[in-house]
């Protein structure tokens, strides 16, 4: 069995489309194991996001994550990292085929709906970064 962290981003939750993507999750088996909403503040965007510090897009990559609340998730499951990461899509929404996430909600590369660790290690830390380890149920 696998972890992984799962964000809904800011646009989600303004556009009211959580419940749907949640549901997609539960549909395909996944456990929840977690979740709350937050709003993140920038110190901890910029840890979430620090392989692309210096990139060109880091910047509003953090304005935009830190806009709004967002709904952070523990998914429980096999395979639950790539199995997620299928589920999404692509990282451009553009180049996401429909029945993923961001092909059947998206259009921004800098909107892409929904955020999921890109392997285990990586779904470590940032599981530790958004719960406590008692708030993992
Ligand atoms: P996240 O991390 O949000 O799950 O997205 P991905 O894993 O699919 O993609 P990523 O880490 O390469 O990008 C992180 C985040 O930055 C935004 N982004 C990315 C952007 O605004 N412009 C860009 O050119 C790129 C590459 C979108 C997702």
């Amino acid at each position: 069995m696998e972890r992984t962290l799962v964000l809904l981003k800011p646009e989600a939750l303004k556009r009211g489309i959580c419940g749907e993507i949640i549901a997609r999750f539960e549909r395909r088996g996944f456990k929840i194991v977690g979740m709350k909403m937050l709003r993140m503040d920038r110190e901890m965007a910029r840890e979430h996001y620090k392989v692309h510090e210096g990139k060109p897009f880091f910047e509003g990559l953090i304005e935009h994550i830190t806009s709004g609340p967002i709904i952070a998730m523990v998914l429980e499951g096999p395979s639950a990292v790539r199995v997620v990461r299928d589920m999404m899509g692509a990282t451009d929404p553009l180049n996401s085929p429909p029945g993923t996430i961001r092909g059947d909600y998206g259009l921004h590369i800098g909107e892409n709906i929904i955020h999921g660790s890109d392997s285990l290690e990586t779904a470590e830390r940032e599981i530790k970064l958004f719960f406590r380890d008692d708030e993992l149920l």
